[in-house]
């Protein structure tokens, strides 16, 4: 697949203006919009009884149906819940490197370190796919104190360079067994991930299962904060996905989704 680079500013923080960031000329994926409802027209003659014809039209259309949705998982794998009348919750498994809608109004979530300029798990996959400009934009973020860049519970903001989408927003999620407060961590975490992303007029976002790595985070309480959390900023976007690398954390971000909302 072709990637498209950009060259533009290295980081922008959370005080600079999403202008300052010049959105992403083409889009290399196709987006993961809905399907449109089938149209009903009023009727224009007296109501006939039902023919051949439009008995097999209406089993064309609940097959069809049935075809785009198992369950609820649309044919693209997506669950969708709605948080509020303008905002769906999206649960998928995936690889979130090659998740995007737009390329202009989208953000996916790295789960990186406090030094921010790279690791193993989704954070490594984050970067091979970005190119070397995400780990120079990493590097321009000022340091907090030495060697942090973004200290745990906190968020920061970067172009997003080969991805397919606008930006890349990075946070540190808690060591589970490490952490005074693992839960505040995360809540703060995902508040802080909504909250720059808002400031920067993004209106998709993807998250992955931040802390249930290598920071060993148990799933089943990792994805009630998650859920719980994301749904506190339901008005502020039109999409707040899930994108779940292994079964197991689809399946709790699932019953957790079921559950509260
Ligand atoms: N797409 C979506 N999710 C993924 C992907 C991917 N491509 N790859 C892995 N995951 P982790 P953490 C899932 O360890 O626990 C790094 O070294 C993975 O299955 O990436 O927050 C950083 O530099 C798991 O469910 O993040 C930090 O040092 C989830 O992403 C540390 O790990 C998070 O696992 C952060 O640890």
């Amino acid at each position: 697949m072709a990637m498209v680079g950009r060259s533009f500013s290295l980081c922008c923080l959370p005080s600079q203006a999403a202008g300052a960031c010049p959105a992403k000329p083409t889009i290399l994926r196709p987006s993961f919009s809905a399907v449109a409802p089938l149209q009903c027209h009023p009727p224009t003659h007296r109501p006939r009884a039902p023919s051949s014809f439009s008995f097999s039209f209406s089993f064309f259309r609940c097959v069809r149906g049935m075809a785009r949705s198992d369950n609820g998982v649309s044919r693209d794998g997506q669950k969708s819940f709605p948080l509020s009348s303008t905002c769906l919750l999206k649960l998928q498994r995936g690889d979130i490197t090659k998740w995007s809608v737009d390329g202009t109004s989208d953000a996916i979530v790295n789960a990186a370190n406090e030094r921010m300029l790279g690791g193993g798990g989704v954070d490594g996959a984050i970067h091979r796919a970005a190119g070397p400009e995400l780990r120079e934009a990493c590097w321009n973020v000022p340091e907090v104190r030495p060697g942090v860049r973004c200290p745990t519970g906190e968020a920061r903001i970067t172009g997003a360079y080969r991805l397919p989408v606008s930006r890349v927003i990075h946070t540190v999620g808690p060591v589970y067994d490490i952490d005074e407060h693992p839960e505040a961590s995360l809540r703060s975490v995902y508040r802080n991930c909504l909250r720059i992303a808002k400031e920067n007029h993004i209106q998709y976002i993807a998250f992955p299962a931040i802390s249930c790595g290598v920071f060993r985070y148990p799933l089943s309480e990792a994805s009630y904060v998650a859920v719980s959390t994301v749904k506190e900023f339901a008005d502020d976007f039109k999409e707040i996905h899930f994108v779940l690398f292994s079964d197991d954390a689809y399946s709790a971000w699932l019953e957790k989704a079921n559950e509260v909302l």
